[in-house]
């Protein structure tokens, strides 16, 4: 385990915790309801710096300004973080935000941390070593769930920057629902992806998403014994936007056919 990247992500969580004024200096980025706060470039800049002198030669890619592009992430030793995935919950004070750090070596996942700072639960991988819930007093492995679709829960994401996505979003979710026990809209993608691999949903899907807010979360679900594909059932290349569907691979098995065959 990386202790030195696990410390840092804790101390980057207590900068989201310290925030009394989460509305702090709110820029509107381009899209639909696209906004970056004060705590989201700090929280940053602080990780960059840190694990930047832990790792000299890695390239830093972040959702935020100053950060290298995502081409990076096709080849060499780069991260890629997402400081705050769910800013407009940690603005509105909803409590369910986190800080998602991906290591990324030749094009492909090594190392995937989720921090919820408000539980304290940290959602952990590494490629081919399993997936843990480091909760405040134990650590535990995590499983996605045996429950089949019909008895499961669907996290799903709005793509709320993008108008031109919204139908094919209630499209998909309409159908989902009907085939589902019921659907949940919780703001943060990287912790509805933890959700799957702790087996508290059984199914995520996102329309279009970046990769700082999936690339942790994905390996974490892999490593918990899921499947993250694209939602046509295409792989998820990680140097591109686009969307994301996650589940157990009986479900996804349902999803496939739900998806694909049921117009
Ligand atoms: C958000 C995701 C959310 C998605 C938003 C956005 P951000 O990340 O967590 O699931 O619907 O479009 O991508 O921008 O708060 O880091």
């Amino acid at each position: 385990m990386e202790n030195g990247l696990i410390s840092t992500i804790r101390e980057a969580g207590r900068i989201i915790l310290s925030a009394h004024d989460a509305e702090k200096s709110v820029e509107v980025k381009p899209g639909e309801a696209n906004f970056v706060t004060y705590y989201d470039k700090a929280v940053q800049e602080f990780l960059f710096e840190r694990l930047g002198a832990l790792y000299p030669d890695f390239a830093f890619v972040g959702e935020e300004e100053g950060a290298d592009d995502i081409a990076r992430l096709t080849g060499g030793k780069a991260f890629v973080i997402d400081p705050i995935d769910g800013t407009t919950n940690f603005m509105r004070g909803f409590r369910h935000s986190s800080v998602s750090v991906a290591l990324c070596e030749d094009g492909e996942v090594r190392l995937g941390a989720v921090l919820n700072p408000y539980t304290d639960e940290l959602f952990y991988a590494e490629k081919d070593k399993g997936a843990v819930l480091i909760g405040r007093d134990s650590t535990r492995a995590l499983h996605v769930s045996p429950r089949p679709l019909e008895n499961g829960l669907v996290l799903f994401g709005t793509t709320p920057y993008y108008a031109e996505t919204y139908d094919e979003t209630f499209r998909i979710l309409r159908k989902l629902f009907e085939a589902s026990l019921d659907v949940r809209r919780i703001g943060s993608a990287a912790l509805d992806l933890c959700m799957i691999a702790d087996g508290r949903g059984e199914a995520f899907f996102e329309v279009c998403l970046s990769p700082w807010d999936y690339a942790a979360g994905n390996l974490i679900v892999s490593e918990a014994g899921g499947i993250v594909t694209r939602i046509d059932g295409t792989p998820v290349r990680l140097n591109e936007k686009g969307s994301i569907l996650a589940a157990s691979p009986d479900v996804l098995r349902q999803l496939r056919y739900l998806l694909d065959f049921q117009k």
